[in-house]
């Protein structure tokens, strides 16, 4: 199977993330790049290749260009205001207060522009949002021309950024922006199957009135888990979208043949909807040694999740999402990959 790999991914290195009431060294860090290129090499995985440069096009047909100027001015606008550390959010538009005038303050724009406080905005940050969304959009375009799988080792993730917002450590919703591309290039309707142990809410928002676009994802219950205010088994979809979204909220604790029930009956539902590609959010935060998630994956788990895929039977393109058990990370991504090749 192809990887689609960026130095550039890596220009992001934020030094704080808001955690338990402290300032962190963020989880979601370069070396999680690092670890998976290692092993993909390692295992002999197949070529490793440089994305394409696909400009904002295909971005600006996901997000909203108010959005997408914001983050890339934000760093620069942070600086010229003398800020001692990195563009974190701090106010929001909350229930009680609409939020219907975007504000000029570049602390007000950052409260309407962020789902969270957990990510900060520093410097790199636009260029690796860029450089994952055309690791995306390369590995989709190729598993659109060859039929073949393709894996985009995507860094930052994607699925929490919505039409015109940033969180959970996501800027630019790399799968979505690659669904979009397949549709665009001519396909009828794409699943999005989103396996990291976070809600995909950013994805989920996108696409939630429409369908040509089957969205489902397995997570932590919002309940319990971030995002916390979307991910419930009721969200099915609205309009022309109602049945085109599926939720799997699973409680903390879940192990691999309650979760692979739900897996089961996810790929059901896209045999039954009729869809021409499958995008794969592949978080393997779902593992039982993740640090910020609570699911009982084991390693050999996730192989089995790659056969299980691979019996759908379609062109797939894996997009790397979450993960933060740095030491494994690379040999869960990789044994999905694989699991996904032995199953075909
Ligand atoms: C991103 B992805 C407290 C945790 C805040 C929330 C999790 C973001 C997960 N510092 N971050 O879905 O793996
Ligand atoms: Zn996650």
């Amino acid at each position: 199977m192809l990887t689609f790999h960026s130095a550039a991914t890596q220009q992001r290195r934020a030094r704080t993330e808001l955690d338990g009431g402290v300032l962190v060294t963020p989880y979601e860090c370069p070396e999680r790049v690092d670890l998976v290129l290692e092993r993909v090499r390692r295992t002999a995985l197949g070529e490793v290749r440089e994305p394409d440069d696909f400009g904002l096009e295909p971005v600006l047909a996901i997000h909203d260009r108010d959005y997408v100027d914001f983050l890339a001015g934000c760093w620069d606008e942070w600086q010229s205001l003398g800020r001692q550390g990195e563009a974190i959010a701090w106010i929001w538009p909350t229930r009680t207060m609409p939020g219907d005038v975007i504000p000029e303050h570049l602390d007000g724009r950052l409260g309407h522009y962020a789902l969270s406080a957990d990510t900060s905005i520093c410097e790199g940050t636009i260029e690796s949002a860029q450089a994952s969304k055309d690791i995306a959009l390369s590995a989709v375009r190729h598993s659109l021309t060859t039929g073949e799988p393709a894996f985009g080792l995507c860094r930052p993730p994607g699925h929490h950024a919505a039409t015109d917002q940033f969180g959970g450590y996501c800027f630019f919703n790399n799968a979505a922006i690659a669904a979009q591309y397949a549709l665009d290039h001519g396909l009828g309707r794409v699943a999005v199957l989103d396996i990291d142990f976070h809600h995909g809410n950013g994805t989920q928002q996108i696409f939630y009135e429409r369908d040509d676009v089957l969205f489902l994802s397995l997570h932590g219950d919002p309940r319990q888990c971030f995002p916390y205010f979307l991910g419930h088994a009721e969200e099915t979809g609205r309009g022309k979208g109602e049945g085109f979204n599926a939720n799997y909220p699973l409680p903390p604790g879940t192990d691999f043949a309650t979760w692979a029930s739900a897996l089961d009956d996810a790929l059901a539902r896209i045999r039954a909807a009729g869809c021409e590609l499958l995008v794969v959010s592949l978080g393997v935060d779902a593992f039982e040694n993740d640090p910020i998630s609570e699911f009982k994956l084991t390693s050999d788990d996730f192989s089995e999740v790659g056969r299980r895929l691979a019996g759908l039977g379609l062109p797939t393109t894996f997009l790397l999402e979450g993960g933060y058990a740095v030491e494994e990370i690379g040999i869960n991504v990789v044994n999905v990959l694989s699991g996904f090749e032995a199953g075909t």
